[in-house]
């Protein structure tokens, strides 16, 4: 009876153009020939029962125990609203973002320490988001064993949360809907089997050789050859640009690949925080034009605590006009930033001139200069081909251009370093539209080389301790990925 309403199911969900055919982007950027879309679930209530019905079934089936349920936010939030609601089972809600005022809390509803929370999710790949979400309520006190997955891609995903210690039950794979879709002949043969290649070809999780140790969250995604050169050897590359090789040697140094975003508005704040912070940084990151009472005695001080702590300022002016233009901007005015920052960044907009002015002001100072290929921000549309343009901008023009400001690593050219804001502990993000990714994604499973951390420092209760917890998770995740690519 159960495969008879699994395969009407998958049907109908076919009918709702919740299973689609073409050419899709995954969450990891990856291209798709199948694309799974429960969101639009919301709009089919009987479907919506349907489903949440098979999900609680499963729960039965397996005998499962547990305290309270929680939905992968946002598509599997209704789903498990319906089973809580309907089997009066206690509910929490995961917050995506943590409110800025009030309680601050990440998951919403009453729990006590040690009960165990049961996942419902509607899709997965990697299985990353299920534990995005495990971690969050790891982090409040919480036990996850068990998670309930309507669809799964079989890309991996059950392997992954298994070597976390994590049962997932998937209800739907992805190869028993080829075949219903295949014997319905919603799809040809062809399809099918493209879609089989696909799935075979990527998945997403590797699991450890050697022996049965612990196979860590990040393992999967920590591979990619080219990410096995440690910071040391890539500074003594060939065509490293010279303030690039300064860096990857001071990150190596001080065992740090923190660049604390120093966002205050008095410059004795922010050369005190120079000071207390400098031996934990490889790069204090400034916003000089958000201080009340700049001074060129400060850029001077500023220069001094660089020199004592070995750190390099890097001056986040985000130029964006014509080349002509940012020559002044970038040399003269009121803060003649060439004068004392190291670094400076740059968007792509204007196209190369905006590279070549600033180049003729820096490249004699022997500064360098991040062009701006992918923002933090909730729809930014510095992505795909915009991305590519700005790195064959930084690729034509590397004497002067040293790296990114990026989500994720977009070259494997060694010799450009990649630059990471939107950081904190916690995944979520703020009521403007900043997202934050944790250490550890940004600098193993992305590839990127220097985390940029802000308010995740600056409104930490002690601002040193805050520090020296970013360098370590930063430190960690890159010697893990630098020794596990190289095995
Ligand atoms: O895409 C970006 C690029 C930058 S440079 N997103 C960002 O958030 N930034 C900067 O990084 C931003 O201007 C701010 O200074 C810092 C992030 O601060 P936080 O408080 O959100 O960590």
């Amino acid at each position: 009876m159960e495969s008879v309403s699994i395969d009407s199911l998958i049907l109908k969900l076919h009918d709702v153009d919740a299973v689609k055919f073409g050419e899709y982007k995954l969450k990891s950027g990856l291209m798709t020939p199948i694309y799974i879309d429960l969101r639009v679930l919301v709009s089919h209530p009987a479907l919506m029962n349907q489903v949440s019905s098979l999900i609680y079934q499963r729960v039965q089936e397996e005998g499962l125990q547990f305290d309270s349920v929680c939905g992968v936010p946002y598509t599997a939030l209704p789903m498990a609203t319906i089973i809580c609601s309907r089997h009066e089972l206690p509910m929490l809600i995961r917050r995506k973002e943590a409110k800025d005022y009030g309680t601050k809390r990440m998951v919403e509803g009453s729990f006590r320490e040690g009960d165990t929370c049961l996942i419902i999710e509607d899709t997965v790949t990697s299985g990353s988001s299920i534990l995005e979400t495990a971690q969050v309520l790891y982090k409040e006190g919480l036990k996850v064993t068990d998670a309930i997955v309507l669809m799964d891609r079989e890309q991996g995903g059950v392997e992954m949360l298994a070597s976390e210690g994590i049962r997932l039950r998937p209800i739907i794979s992805m190869f028993k809907l080829l075949n219903v879709l295949l014997a319905a002949e919603r799809i040809d043969t062809q399809m099918a089997q493209s879609v089989r290649k696909f799935i075979l070809d990527n998945n997403t999780f590797r699991p450890q050789e050697d022996n049965g140790n612990d196979v860590p969250a990040t393992k999967k995604l920590c591979v990619e050859p080219d990410l096995q050169l440690s910071y040391a050897d890539r500074a003594k590359l060939q065509n490293v640009h010279p303030l690039a090789s300064k860096l990857l040697k001071i990150m190596e140094e001080k065992q740090s690949n923190l660049c604390v975003s120093a966002d205050v508005t008095s410059s004795e704040e922010l050369l005190q925080l120079a000071d207390s912070l400098g031996p934990k940084i490889c790069m204090l990151k400034t916003h000089v034009d958000i201080l009340k009472d700049y001074t060129a005695a400060f850029s001077q001080k500023l220069q001094a605590s660089a020199e004592k702590h070995n750190f390099l300022v890097f001056e986040d002016r985000k130029f964006a006009d014509i080349g002509n233009t940012v020559k002044h901007q970038y040399e003269g005015g009121l803060y003649q930033i060439s004068s004392w920052s190291h670094i400076v960044n740059a968007h792509g907009v204007p196209g190369p001139g905006v590279v070549k002015g600033l180049s003729a002001v820096g490249k004699p100072l022997g500064r360098g200069c991040l062009l701006v290929a992918q923002m933090s921000s909730r729809g930014s549309l510095a992505t795909g081909e915009y991305t590519k343009a700005v790195l064959q901008m930084a690729e034509e023009h590397s004497d002067f251009v040293m790296g990114f400001i990026c989500g994720s690593k977009i070259t494997k050219r060694p010799e450009f370093i990649h630059v990471t804001p939107g950081v904190q502990m916690q995944a979520g993000g703020d009521l403007l539209g900043q997202q934050y990714s944790t250490p550890e994604e940004v600098i193993c499973n992305k590839g990127s080389d220097v985390i940029i951390v802000g308010r995740g420092v600056l409104e930490a209760p002690n601002r040193l301790k805050a520090a020296e917890s970013y360098r370590k998770s930063g430190w960690d995740a890159y010697t893990k990925r630098v020794s596990q690519s190289g095995q």
